[in-house]
């Protein structure tokens, strides 16, 4: 059926006469049914009797799917074509699509690019999570602050299919039964895979709210799935994240093991086999409570053959299935939980956890690898690696620092556990779709296997001096930045000079990560403006970023970037050379604007803090050239594309682990004896900068930087400098820089998510 046919049918209009909400209804529908007819074909074909991967994960930002879908199955050019034939843009029609909000940063990006090249490479693998109605939350600035608004993303007419399955879900004192929804995975050219978010019928979007998103934590059969990441600054939030995780993963059980009894009985196995046909990756701890609900169900439920696994051997099944990907090395994201919150919460598995704890106790001498600690509280990561065959890092040198350093105990003990997958990105959303110009002009010049085939991108290399290439990439860069700036004054009112140089730090807002001191670049670049150093080329500083909302610092660094853009921006000696934006609500929507027209992409981590990043490898990607540290994949990037092609500062991983160590670093000290760093510093409590703001979140923030500065922003803040400034020079020089940035392009293959996952399924899957 046409997208003609179904506006009549569903409307009785014309494509012209329907508006971009019904013309966006009506492809909901068209790709539906396609997707649907495939589906069919492929379980015609299919034998249902495979081994399958179910990549369990507490987040899933898949961003817009209609122009997704739409390229993975094929019909993008002749849709988008049919529209233009009756006066519509498919651009504006996909507007009218709300991004789902089911993820937070890389981690959430990560499994959405992962589920793409699982369907891509014809693997059989399903996501698995939850369906929260009010997302994250929507970030609203006022008075230069964020706040926080529920984000309604769920409409009448989604992506999500509602389906018949249901399972109970048991709590200590109160039980649920759930219901799953599912969103379609199309491959390119390849097949459908499910990602299947499971609810409850009884939760309530319209439960009160106060201050944005406060609301009733105890309520658990209102409030259950609405929120990502539920504040968890006291009890009640922390057991409401435990509710969650236990939902996910007992859901999750039910379903794995219903399939795999099903295949078991086929193939006249018992669930003794359960890892011949399922295989199940831990993304992060927030699934690991999988392992003993795994366990529990199978120490209490009759098998095939009528028996009842014994503990022992239903933990050997279960480490024989589970496999976890460590994205992580802050504490605070290695969850540890209150035995007693669990007591509370799951007490049926608690028996299961101290089973398991009591059985490393007897093997090992070694407390560090305890899984309950000596404060009773336990400690998730533990069980995974004890109770999985398989630990990932997800960059080289974090795998390094897990090995080495964070999991040494574990390593020691099983070296054979340990490999790295190093992160990638579905190049269908993050080249194909965001930057089109520059994916026609690639297929012009060495033809269309890249999109397959990402490592071809490398053909690109034998143009590096060839002028009227350089000429043309630089050309569409100039185009992507004047199409940002026209989207951002349409949707933000934010006018943006597309001669500028677009340089861009977009991310979840974490101290490590250190938006505040680009933000101390800023400053600097203000003052020297003032002084009558006037850039060659004016520099447009743009940020994204949600900082979560408990976490008063990185709030006090938002509040600080937007007092710094305003206070610029109504100074007529610096705001023709110098503009800070910081985007409102960044998600993977303005990520696709954003990336194809940056210049300089901002990576400027402490080293061993950011496991890999992800829009490093989209920024290379897209053309841009990297400032950043020798952190994450920055390093694989900066081995891949040469020094010449990279801006790289800062202290080694290894120099700031042993400042760690030594407990040797001293922010208040650099700041003393050196004028520029403290008159940077000093300008964030300047009279100045406090008529745009908020004395008391400013000086938190001054305060935090030379008091603490527990992430070593002075240590690196003068060599950025120094760097960031080479960087702008060189960006007269088109030519060079066009090269430069050709050269990214070319070395991006490699971080393909398809790479990724077909590491994942030869060394960890292996379907
Ligand atoms: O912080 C890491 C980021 O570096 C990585 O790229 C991403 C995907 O592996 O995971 C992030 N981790 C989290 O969001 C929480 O562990």
């Amino acid at each position: 059926m046409s997208i003609a046919e179904i506006c009549n049918k569903m409307y009785g209009k014309t494509i012209r006469e329907c508006s971009n909400e019904q013309v966006y209804t009506a492809l909901l529908a068209l790709v539906k049914k396609v997707t649907e007819e495939r589906k069919e074909a492929q379980e015609r074909q299919e034998k249902e009797n495979g081994k399958k991967v179910y990549y369990i994960s507490a987040e899933f930002l898949i961003g817009k799917l209609l122009s997704n879908n739409l390229i993975n199955l094929g019909l993008y050019e002749q849709i988008s074509q049919e529209l233009e034939e009756n006066g519509k843009n498919i651009a504006q029609i996909e507007e009218a699509e709300p991004e789902p909000s089911l993820g937070n940063g890389g981690l959430g990006r990560l499994a959405a690019c992962f589920l793409d090249s699982i369907a891509t490479l014809n693997l059989n693998g399903d996501g698995i999570g939850i369906n929260y109605h009010l997302g994250l939350f929507r970030q609203v600035f006022a008075q230069n602050k964020q706040t926080e608004q529920p984000d309604y993303w769920i409409q009448k007419e989604s992506w999500l299919t509602k389906t018949e399955v249901q399972y109970p879900v048991q709590f200590g004192k109160l039980s649920v039964m759930s219901r799953m929804y599912d969103i379609d995975v199309t491959g390119y050219e390849g097949r459908v895979n499910k990602l299947h978010l499971f609810d409850i019928d009884t939760v309530d979007e319209k439960i009160p709210m106060h201050d944005g998103i406060d609301f009733d934590k105890n309520a658990i059969e209102k409030n259950l799935t609405l929120f990502l990441y539920p504040d968890d600054s006291d009890r009640a939030g922390q057991l409401l994240r435990i509710y969650q995780q236990y939902f996910m993963v007992s859901n999750a059980a039910q379903l794995i093991l219903s399939e795999c009894r099903r295949k078991c009985e086929k193939a006249g196995k018992t669930l003794k086999n359960l890892n011949e046909f399922a295989v199940i990756q831990i993304n992060d701890t927030h699934p690991t409570m999988v392992i003993p609900e795994l366990i529990r169900i199978l120490t209490t439920q009759k098998d095939i053959d009528g028996s009842v696994m014994t503990m022992q051997e239903a933990a050997e099944v279960v480490t024989k299935t589970c496999a976890y990907t460590n994205h992580t090395i802050l504490a605070e994201a290695l969850e540890t939980w209150p035995l007693d919150y669990l007591e509370e919460v799951v007490p049926q598995l608690v028996p299961i956890i101290r089973y398991l704890d009591e059985n490393v106790r007897a093997r090992y001498t070694d407390s560090s690898v305890y899984i309950i600690d000596e404060n009773d509280r336990v400690h998730m990561a533990h069980i995974d690696i004890h109770y999985g065959f398989s630990v990932n890092g997800v960059a080289k040198l974090h795998t390094e620092i897990l090995m080495q350093e964070e999991l040494k105990s574990f390593y020691r003990i099983y070296p054979e556990k340990f490999n790295n997958k190093t992160n990638g990105i579905t190049f269908r959303r993050w080249l194909l779709h965001c930057n089109q110009a520059l994916a026609a002009y690639i297929e012009e010049l060495i033809g269309a296997d890249f999109k397959k085939e990402a490592g071809e991108l490398s053909q690109l290399i034998k143009y590096a001096d060839d002028e009227n290439v350089i000429a043309r990439m630089l050309e569409i860069k100039a185009e992507n930045k004047k199409r940002l700036a026209a989207y951002m004054q349409e949707k933000c009112g934010v006018k943006i000079n597309p001669q500028s140089v677009f340089d861009i730090q977009v991310k979840r807002l974490h101290e490590y990560k250190r938006q505040q001191m680009n933000a101390l670049y800023v400053i600097y670049k203000y003052f020297e403006i003032k002084a009558g150093n006037i850039p060659d080329t004016p520099v447009t500083v743009i940020f994204g970023a949600k900082a979560a909302k408990a976490y008063t610092i990185a709030k006090d660094i938002i509040h600080l970037i937007l007092c710094l853009g305003e206070l610029i921006a109504n100074d007529p000696d610096v705001s023709p050379y110098l503009k800070v934006v910081m985007v409102e609500n960044y998600n993977v929507t303005m990520a696709e604007k954003l990336i194809p027209a940056c210049d300089i992409s901002e990576q400027i981590s402490l080293a061993s803090k950011e496991a890999s990043g992800t829009g490093n490898m989209k920024f290379m990607l897209n053309g841009a050239l990297t400032l950043g540290t020798f952190d994450g994949a920055n390093v694989e990037i900066a081995q891949l594309v040469g020094k010449d092609n990279i801006y790289t500062f800062g202290a080694s991983s290894d120099e700031v682990i042993a400042h760690y160590k030594n407990a040797d670093y001293c922010a208040k000290d650099l700041y003393e004896k050196d004028e520029m760093i403290k008159k940077c510093v000093d300008f964030i409590v300047s009279d100045e900068l406090k008529q745009y703001g908020d004395e008391e979140n400013l000086s938190r923030l001054y305060h935090e930087i030379i008091s603490k500065d527990w992430f070593m922003t002075l240590l690196d803040f003068k060599e950025y400098i120094k760097v960031k400034e080479q960087a702008l020079a060189d960006y007269k020089d088109r030519a060079a820089w066009g090269r430069k940035m050709l050269i990214n392009t070319a070395m991006a293959g490699f971080f393909s998510s398809d790479r990724t996952i077909r590491q994942y399924n030869t060394d960890i899957w292996k379907l």
